[in-house]
């Protein structure tokens, strides 16, 4: 029996008549032989039918820049990359002996892809997770890759490719992306692929066909993650990695303009079990000895009874004794019960999204709730005895000089344990990106290079990155200064110094130069580096209000911050 060739693109069009061809026929006219997704698999479809055909061997890579946090990079921990990780779950689940590596931990990516896969014959899938800031090097990693391996399939998939496919498909190297959460599709897809069939109606791919960008339209916008196997925690046991999160829901309801969560995870709130919360946390105690626990759910607070439940059954565990946990909330979802009864189960830590102390600006970035319910919250979480932890953004549309100095009264006034002062960045697929680029102010620097919210304050003072986003009414040069002037502001206080390096668990896990003596003299080199390029920073404002250059942040105000008097 032999079974029909067909094009992956094209599969109504039988391609055998093809083979030989310079140039494949049906292929897209951008893309060479070796870009046939047909000819990709074509070597095993030669083996005699009675024959097992090879599996094709997944390869998934967290795609990361080179020193991504800069100054910082000694002094922060190395991020498991959960999207990967449960993409990985579900293929362990399937089966499927695929092989994970995280250019995070690799100085040579290619030579350790080339390794890994010296006894794992072809075809390959690879498949990259994108974040924007990471596009440039997953690029560039997937074009060395397809380069020696051309017969391989390469596919994208993370918040970056599904928010702008069609830029990514731009390269033609690139095969597929996968929009969207890709647990239910990456397994299609490895079924298809592997059983020679068609790939050109699988929800959320898009790819190219006949020289254009195909869609296909998402028929289940979501996962159901109450089906999910468990977070795989020990593939990232190395040592190298900080296993001390979990993840519990996905999705979030609100529509603030510049958040990227909803374009993979969807608007839908969706919790896993308390039981199975209570599971995993059990095997990081367990077998991985962690203690310290973020909840990294973009929504924590959202649902009271689960929260409730699960509170008790870490109280039932003892666990409230002997472990520390940290989330992420909204204002507006909290009441004094609900922090009180998670500061007993364990919750000593809260971070919030502030973002603005202006009602104004607050409409403008549609967070949906106000202010005053933020400022609500974090006083009750401040009186019940939490550890507060917040973010600011500076650099919103219609944001003026003194939105931001009343921003930084904010902090100061709300008595915040940590702050952190970021740049208005205007992700794709977030509403801020569609009013930077109407308002002409869309700013993107090679492969999305300069887009961190976190540049002002990560980046060197000799390399500083250009935002990519500047609202009408202000200047770069001056938000930057607000930036370092903010931070000035905030943690001009020996308290807060000494609190950020004898407490390095405490907070959003921002900053840690370690916890034992050893560690931090290691790190002494980096330390003294850190405030140097600090120092230079702030010189740099100082220089800029003494000479002029900027106007708008007063001399008498970094007095005013320097005696206490802000
Ligand atoms: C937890 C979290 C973190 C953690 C851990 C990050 C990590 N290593 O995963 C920490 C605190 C370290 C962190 C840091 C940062 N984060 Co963060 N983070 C998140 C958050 C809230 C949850 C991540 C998560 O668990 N997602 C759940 C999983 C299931 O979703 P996923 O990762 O997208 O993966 C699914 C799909 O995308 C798809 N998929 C992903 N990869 C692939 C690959 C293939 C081949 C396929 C087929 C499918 C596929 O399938 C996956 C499973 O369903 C997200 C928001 C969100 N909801 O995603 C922001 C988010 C990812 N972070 C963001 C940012 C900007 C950052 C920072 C740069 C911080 C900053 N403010 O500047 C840093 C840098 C991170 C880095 N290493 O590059 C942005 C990214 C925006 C963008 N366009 O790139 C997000 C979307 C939030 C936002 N503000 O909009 N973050
Ligand atoms: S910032 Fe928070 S509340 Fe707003 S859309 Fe993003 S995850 Fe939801």
């Amino acid at each position: 029996m032999s079974r029909r060739r067909v094009c992956l693109f094209l599969p109504e069009r039988n391609v055998d008549a093809l083979e030989g061809m310079g140039n494949h026929a049906l292929c897209p006219p951008e893309g060479p032989r070796s870009k046939c997704l047909w000819l990709a698999f074509k070597k095993p479809l030669t083996v005699p039918p009675t024959e097992t055909a090879k599996e094709p061997q997944v390869i998934l890579i967290n795609s990361s820049p080179k020193n991504a946090l800069k100054i910082f990079q000694p002094f922060l921990p190395i991020a498991v990359p959960i999207g990967l990780g449960c993409l990985a779950a579900v293929c362990e689940e399937a089966g499927i002996d695929a092989v994970y590596l995280d250019e995070q931990l690799e100085e040579d990516m290619l030579g350790a892809i080339e390794k890994a896969l010296e006894n794992r014959s072809k075809p390959y899938i690879f498949g990259f997770s994108v974040l924007t800031a990471a596009m440039r090097a997953a690029v560039t990693l997937s074009e060395q890759l397809h380069n020696k391996y051309p017969d391989s399939v390469i596919v994208f998939g993370g918040v970056h490719p599904t928010a702008v496919p069609e830029e990514v498909l731009r390269y033609s190297h690139i095969d597929i992306v996968v929009r969207g959460e890709g647990e239910d599709t990456l397994l299609e897809l490895y079924r298809r692929l592997k059983n020679r069939e068609s790939i050109t109606d699988i929800s959320g791919l898009s790819y190219r066909a006949n020289g254009k960008i195909v869609h296909n339209p998402v028929e289940k916008d979501i996962v159901d993650i109450t089906k999910l196997p468990s977070f795989p925690y020990h593939l990232f046991s190395s040592g190298r990695y900080d296993l001390g999160f979990i993840v519990t829901s996905r999705g979030c309801p609100y529509n603030c303009i510049f958040c990227s969560n909803r374009i993979t995870t969807g608007k839908k709130f969706r919790f896993i079990s308390n039981d199975l919360v209570i599971k995993q946390l059990g095997e990081l105690y367990e077998k991985h000895n962690q203690t310290v626990f973020m909840f990294l759910d973009d929504n924590f607070l959202v649902d009271k009874k689960r929260l409730y439940d699960l509170f008790e059954k870490i109280k039932q565990k003892g666990w409230h004794k002997i472990m520390r946990f940290s989330c992420q909330g909204r204002g507006d979802n909290i009441d004094r019960p609900l922090l009180e009864a998670m500061y007993e189960a364990g919750f000593k830590n809260i971070f919030f999204g502030i973002e603005t102390a202006s009602e104004r600006l607050m409409a403008t970035i549609k967070k949906g709730e106000t202010v005053q319910e933020i400022v609500d919250a974090v006083n009750m979480a401040k009186d019940v005895g939490l550890f507060v932890s917040a973010t600011f953004i500076f650099g919103l549309p219609t944001e003026t000089h003194e939105d931001r100095m009343d921003a930084i009264r904010l902090a100061k006034r709300l008595r915040l344990d940590q702050v952190r002062f970021n740049n208005a960045t205007p992700y794709p697929g977030t509403e801020l990106y569609d009013i930077a680029r109407s308002q002409n102010r869309l700013m993107i620097q090679g492969e999305y290079d300069n887009f961190s919210a976190v540049s002002t304050f990560i980046e060197s003072p000799f390399n500083p990155v250009p935002f990519s986003y500047c609202p009408p009414g202000s200047t770069e040069a001056e938000i930057r200064d607000d930036i370092l002037f903010a931070y000035l502001a905030f943690y001009w206080d020996y308290k807060k110094l000494i609190e950020i390096f004898t407490k390095p668990g405490q907070g959003a896990k921002w900053f840690s130069a370690g916890s034992e003596l050893k560690t931090i003299l290691m790190k002494v080199p980096a330390l003294i580096h850190l405030f140097s390029m600090m120092g230079i920073k702030i010189s740099q404002m100082f220089w800029h209000v003494l000479s002029r250059k900027n106007k708008k942040l007063k001399f008498k105000e970094i007095v005013d911050v320097l005696l206490h008097r802000f």
